[in-house]
């Protein structure tokens, strides 16, 4: 099983990523300009996801997308998380 890492000695997570209020996850929300945008956005993250057999926790408003990234089997954040918070970071296309 995954190791569980310790939410505050987090050093290499990406950009804008933050430790969740539950303290099991790393969080992020993004805005784009329309719900088109956010959908094709999380069309992305969903192929990643089922690429790497993680996925994510997520709710969608219109053109906000909201990702909280936790391994369930572990019961919080591992290096699973840490790998699909920086692959989504890597999205060249993504708003600053
Ligand atoms: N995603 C996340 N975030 N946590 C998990 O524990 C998890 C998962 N488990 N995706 C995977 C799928 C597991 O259910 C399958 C069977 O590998």
């Amino acid at each position: 099983m995954a190791k569980l890492l310790d939410l505050d000695k987090l050093e290499s997570l990406p950009a804008k990523w933050q430790a969740g209020k539950d303290g099991k996850s790393i969080v992020q929300e993004f805005s784009f300009k329309s719900f088109a945008e956010a959908f094709s956005f999380m069309t992305h993250v969903a192929l990643l996801a089922e690429k790497a057999d993680h996925h994510p926790d997520w709710s969608n408003s219109y053109n906000k997308v909201r990702i909280a990234l936790s391994t369930h089997s572990a019961g919080g954040v591992t290096e699973k998380d840490v790998a699909l918070a920086k692959a989504i970071s890597n999205f060249v296309w993504l708003p600053q």
